[in-house]
């Protein structure tokens, strides 16, 4: 068992509808510990690297278009095994086809304005974290609560 930390986007259509208190509320109550928020614009550089694994797609273009049409919040959130953890919350990426209970079977409609992306292994997850954070914007700190989030052998 690994404490690890992932990358959450809320994209510009979950800032544009007014979702950010949804979704940050979901990851509090499901026991993640946040330790890095900003808000920020995307460019063309960091969405190129970002999304290199679709960049030679024909939709890429308008993912790339879509992400940079608003600010997004970035958010870094830390806990056990936590990389799956929000994927299995994220829900899959067709928001139509995504089960409810989820972000996107909630929210989503669409396969690109899907709301949010989180990273989907633990490999992307360091590596994404550290492409939109630097060091000094993520916070160590002890959350009184994982004494109730986590068992004993968990926590150690
Ligand atoms: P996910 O990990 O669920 O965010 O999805 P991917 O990394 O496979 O896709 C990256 C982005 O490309 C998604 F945000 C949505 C977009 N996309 C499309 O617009 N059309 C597609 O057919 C597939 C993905």
């Amino acid at each position: 068992m690994a404490m690890e930390r992932t990358l959450v986007l809320i994209k510009p259509d979950g800032v544009q509808r007014g979702l950010v208190g949804e979704i940050v509320s979901r990851f509090e109550k499901k026991g993640l510990k946040m330790v890095g928020c900003k808000m920020m614009r995307l460019d063309e550089a960091v969405l190129r690297e970002h999304y290199a694994h679709i960049a030679d797609k024909p939709f890429f273009p308008g993912v790339s278009n879509f992400m940079k049409s608003s600010p997004v919040l970035a958010m870094c959130w830390e806990g056990l095994e936590c990389v799956e953890a929000v994927r299995l919350i994220t829900g899959v990426t067709k928001g139509r086809a995504a089960d409810a209970g989820t972000i996107r079977g909630d929210f989503a409609m669409s396969v690109s304005c899907n709301v949010i992306h989180t990273s989907d292994t633990v490999e992307n997850a360091t590596k994404e974290v550290a492409r939109f954070f630097n060091s000094d914007e993520l916070h160590e700190y002890f959350k009184s609560e994982a004494e109730h989030v986590y068992n004993e052998e968990e926590r150690a």
